[in-house]
């Protein structure tokens, strides 16, 4: 019977640990960069919008022509509906398919912030 606990235990403490693990990986909380990638002297940033945007925050080159490709698989949900304020940005994202918007090169701090047209949904992109 103890042993039994204990297994369930270490069974617990293993499941935990691999999301606490799968959750890093995201780099939700330090900012991704694994969907950032430079080609021909641009960086192209990738944001994935469903009932939300991910990753949430990104972080990304300052001082780059940076291109932030909007992707949609069956998106119906008004994260379709993007506006980045500080760009004076307004799309309409297809359900499915990649939305390419040119963002100018960008100083180091600043931080662009992406949003649903209802502010529901938010995403960033940190240039460092
Ligand atoms: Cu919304």
């Amino acid at each position: 019977m103890k042993s039994t606990a204990f297994s369930i235990i270490i069974a617990g403490l293993l499941i935990g640990g691999a999301i606490l693990l799968t959750g890093n990986k995201t780099g939700d909380t330090e900012g991704s960069r694994s969907n950032v990638t430079v080609a021909d002297g641009k960086q192209i940033v990738e944001v994935t919008a469903g009932n939300g945007y991910s990753p949430n925050l990104t972080v990304a080159k300052a001082d780059m022509p940076t291109v932030l490709r909007m992707e949609t698989v069956n998106s119906f949900s008004c994260a379709s509906a993007l506006v980045i304020p500080k760009l004076g940005v307004r799309k309409n994202l297809p359900s499915s398919g990649t939305t390419d918007i040119d963002i100018p090169p960008q100083k180091a701090g600043s931080t662009l912030q992406g949003l649903c047209a209802m502010g529901m949904y938010n995403f960033s992109i940190k240039f460092e």
